[in-house]
């Protein structure tokens, strides 16, 4: 056994009281309680080497990037394109010049409606989707189809939450363009049968975008086993900085694509006659990148794959399989998504109690989860329901957490007579 084996099966079992201690956010209460963060799927608390990483770029080697010749310059460049390797190492990327760096997850997909999708899309071309996209999966192409006379085809959901390849196949058609599906839902935690999917898309020669924004913090990915073209996620839910994102893509296709923003960086030569564009990644990359916050989504990476995601994976599905039977054990409450195969969150709805009022009832507890639509509205539409009240869980929550979840919303039961 080498040495990184024995990390991995020293860590198997995750130590969380030991992770929750590299969250000094964690160490407060609210509202008289103990914080109990479950808003995981909006976005993920800081460890400290992850808060270090980019105050020690600020505090000792910041400079902008890839233009200087000083030594800054130098440093901070090399620390920014280190990270590329380690996005790489994290998606299992063949190469990482396919590892382009975005905002997140929504500018990901963004990127690939502009630069990929609208220039290939002719009237009456489709774009299939299913019914449990987040809004960034969906408007998107919705633009472009405003734009160029294309359809968005949508796939259906079940009762519990889950897409049927059959259905996939009965939509694809010579007219499929791209092929957009989430990978773990925001909203019903479903994992989707992706690698299905792309079977279904490729056999037909139809390039398959995933978005994997509730995927990478709950679990390992390997885009090459998955299969896809473009592969999408969000740093911040990842532990890492807000405004941090990546888009990684085939390097075929990325080198087939033109810029969807014009400016310094993404240039070879530029003349008033004409503009040679740079090689990817560098040609979706226009102008000053989240130097520090890149810098740091690469310490949370690190950070990640130390702990293990098959082990991070492991314990969440612990958790969430204990927090489906405590909650669905409560009277009047009801799961929304309960999919064979799920991932990081879980939603409900109560008889007599608004989302909202269950969101602000248990925040007196000191119990942070969502209450909305989670971006996510043809879900509530799906369902007949306005809201879900969603705790989505991180690596350093824990069964105890869970308990005090429950013990709020007997609260609320208490509150709203149930
Ligand atoms: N895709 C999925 C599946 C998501 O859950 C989200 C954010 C996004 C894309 C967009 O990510 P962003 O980082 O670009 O904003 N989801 C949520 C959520 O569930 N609650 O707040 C944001």
């Amino acid at each position: 056994m080498n040495s990184a084996e024995k990390l991995r099966s020293d860590r198997v079992v995750l130590d969380v009281e030991a992770v929750r201690r590299e969250f000094p956010i964690l160490r407060q209460e609210i509202n008289g309680h103990p914080l109990v963060y479950l808003d995981n799927g909006a976005s993920a608390q800081k460890p400290e080497a992850v808060i270090e990483a980019e105050a020690r770029c600020y505090r000792e080697y910041y400079a902008n990037i890839h233009r200087g010749v000083h030594h800054l310059s130098q440093r901070s460049t090399a620390a920014f394109e280190e990270v590329r390797g380690k996005v790489r190492g994290l998606l299992n990327a063949p190469s990482e010049k396919e590892i382009i760096f975005t905002r997140g997850a929504t500018e990901s997909m963004n990127l690939v409606a502009y630069s990929y999708l609208r220039p290939r899309l002719q009237p009456g071309d489709e774009i299939l989707i299913t019914a449990m996209e987040h809004h960034s999966n969906i408007v998107p192409w919705q633009i472009l189809c405003d734009q160029t006379g294309a359809r968005l085809v949508v796939v259906p959901i079940s009762d519990q939450g889950e897409i049927s390849l059959d259905d996939v196949a009965e939509r694809l058609s010579e007219r499929t363009r791209l092929v957009s599906v989430v990978h773990v839902s925001n909203a019903l935690g479903t994992i989707n049968p992706v690698r299905g999917v792309v079977e279904l898309a490729q056999a037909r020669g139809v390039p398959v975008m995933l978005d994997g924004a509730q995927a990478v913090p709950h679990m390992p990915v390997d885009v090459q086993a998955l299969g896809c073209d473009f592969y999408a996620f969000s740093g911040h839910k990842l532990y890492g900085p807000t405004g941090t994102g990546v888009l990684w893509g085939r390097y075929e296709l990325l080198e087939s694509m033109s810029p969807w923003q014009g400016g310094g960086d993404m240039i070879r030569s530029v003349s008033f006659e004409k503009t040679e564009f740079a090689d990817p990644p560098a040609r979706f990359e226009a102008g000053t990148p989240n130097i520090a916050g890149v810098i740091g989504l690469g310490a949370a990476i690190d950070w990640f794959q130390a702990l293990d995601p098959a082990a991070v994976a492991a314990h969440e599905a612990d958790l969430l399989h204990y927090a489906a039977e405590r909650l669905g054990a409560i009277p009047g409450l009801r799961l929304i998504g309960t999919a064979r195969e799920r991932a990081g969150v879980i939603s409900f709805v109560m008889d007599d109690a608004h989302p909202h009022d269950i969101g602000t009832i248990l925040d007196g507890y000191g119990v942070a989860v969502r209450a909305g639509h989670h971006c996510a509205q043809p879900v509530m539409q799906r369902y007949g329901i306005p809201a879900t009240a969603r705790a989505s869980f991180g690596v350093y929550n824990t069964r105890s957490e869970v308990d005090k979840l429950v013990e709020a919303i007997g609260k609320v039961r208490e509150l709203f007579g149930g």
